[in-house]
């Protein structure tokens, strides 16, 4: 059996015996001729088979055209024929004339999706929907940043964790977290790596990673929201400020925008009309309260219920950015302590105010990172100012009682900063599987 080639590497193959494999994109089936596309994970490749006829010109009936007629779109199969280049063909200069057609599993006619079907239709049949070129590149773009990322912390001496994602208790919020049935008691679905993430600095690993689950009770149906994602978090030892924790999430942004861009730049533009801008360091940091002043003074008050930045405030902040400083990219810093987690250290000359920050990408928040509170005293008080009971969280204090230096880092979640790298306009279209309120099929 001739080895199977990549639809890719047919142009640069040799005219003569070839085999692909693959699922039938569509037929065409002519009274003289019968063409099928096909495509496989590398791109799409025309297959052609002429039928026999007799000296009448009448077609006479053979198996393999019979094949051909009852294929479903969608059907994996491999076909075996002839490779040959000829420059009419539009789809990549390269034809396969069939000698044969082994069918792996035959696709059901219907097809329950069309290009039109909206996006919850579309994620009921997602194994069909990403079959689609353009969603088979967001995955790639995802593999090409998560090994950029990866590439860089293993480099500086980073060490990779995977924390637990069955809790004890909260790390974020009471009020977002899933409760699970855990033997004789309950558990709780890790909101953050937070709390164990932050224990390898008392553990002395200096610097570490962690690229995995998170889940929050969110019911809300937003384009940005769900229930399960993934949190790409980082955590340093011996900062100064949360400066510093900047500093690295500004080099991995740059080492990541800079690895899609060099190997899926084109197909980007060509698929998603977007030009992929690899941003420079630094990026823009301004302080929340002067954000929203820039904000107001271009006509739009942050509502004032909470001190924090709302979602139409984080679009206008971006768009003064991007035309202030031609940035897609900005830090907004100095978050009020009322609206900022226990363990945000504050700052030492006013404590209202926490050394932390939130990035925003193209309108829309992507991380949160701050320098941590270390010294016990005053991480029991805050503890304490927020209504927690510091017993509760004994386990976590306990690892600043025996000794940890300054450190900081964020959490930033992957499928955000796909969707606003490729402006797409919801996180169900960056997520392979995604899990929202009413949906955990597939
Ligand atoms: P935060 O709660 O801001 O911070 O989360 C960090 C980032 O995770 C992503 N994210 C989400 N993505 C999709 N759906 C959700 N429901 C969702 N919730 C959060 C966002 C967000 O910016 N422990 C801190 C981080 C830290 O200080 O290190 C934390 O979890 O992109």
């Amino acid at each position: 059996m001739t080895e199977r080639t990549l639809i890719k590497n047919l142009a640069a193959a040799t005219d003569g015996p070839v085999s692909v494999s693959g699922w039938v994109d569509t037929v065409r089936d002519q009274k003289k001729v019968q063409f099928v596309v096909l495509r496989d994970e590398s791109g799409a490749v025309q297959l052609v088979n002429p039928r026999l006829s007799g000296d009448d010109g009448v077609t006479i009936p053979d198996k393999l055209s019979d094949t051909i007629s009852g294929l479903a779109q969608g059907t994996f199969l491999t076909a075996t024929g002839e490779l040959k280049h000829d420059e009419r063909v539009k789809l990549g200069g390269v034809e396969v004339k069939l000698t044969a057609i082994g069918i792996a599993g035959a696709a059901n006619p219907e097809t329950p999706i069309a290009d039109d079907s909206g996006v919850d239709k579309r994620m009921d049949w997602r194994f069909l929907d990403l079959r689609q070129p353009k969603n088979n590149l967001i995955f790639r773009i995802q593999t090409t940043l998560e090994h950029a990322w990866r590439t860089y912390w293993v480099e500086n001496d980073f060490i990779e964790l995977h924390t637990p994602k069955l809790m004890a208790s909260a790390s974020e919020s009471k009020a977002e977290l899933f409760e699970v049935d855990y033997f004789e008691g309950k558990a709780y679905l890790s909101q953050s790596p937070q709390f164990f993430k932050q224990m390898a600095q008392p553990a002395g690993f200096g610097k570490i990673f962690e690229i995995g689950p998170a889940f929050r009770a969110d019911p809300s149906f937003t384009s940005r929201h769900a229930t399960e994602f993934t949190s790409v978090d980082s955590e340093i030892s011996w900062i100064d400020s949360h400066e510093d924790v900047m500093k690295l999430h500004e080099d991995l942004l740059v080492a990541g925008f800079q690895a899609v861009k060099d190997k899926h730049g084109a197909e980007i533009e060509a698929m998603f009309g977007v030009e992929v801008t690899v941003p420079s360091a630094p990026f823009p940091r301004i302080p929340l309260a002067e954000a929203k002043r820039i904000v107001a003074e271009r006509g739009y008050e942050v509502p004032r219920h909470d001190d924090d930045m709302d979602p139409e405030g984080e679009r206008q902040i971006s768009a003064y950015v991007k035309e202030t400083f031609g940035h897609e990219f900005v830090f907004l810093t100095d978050y009020a302590s009322s609206i900022r987690p226990f363990y945000h250290m504050r700052h030492e000359d006013d404590p209202s105010l926490t050394k932390s920050y939130d990035l925003i990408f193209n309108g829309v928040e992507i991380s949160t990172g701050a320098q941590r509170e270390h010294r016990v005293e005053l991480l029991v008080a805050q503890a304490k100012d927020k209504g927690l009971d510091p017993e509760e969280l004994d386990f976590y204090l306990d690892f600043f009682r025996f000794g940890v230096p300054p450190h900081g880092g964020f959490g930033m979640g992957l499928s955000r900063v796909l969707m606003l790298m490729l402006h797409l306009t919801n996180i169900r279209e960056s997520t392979y599987l995604f899990r929202g309120p009413t949906r955990l099929l597939p």
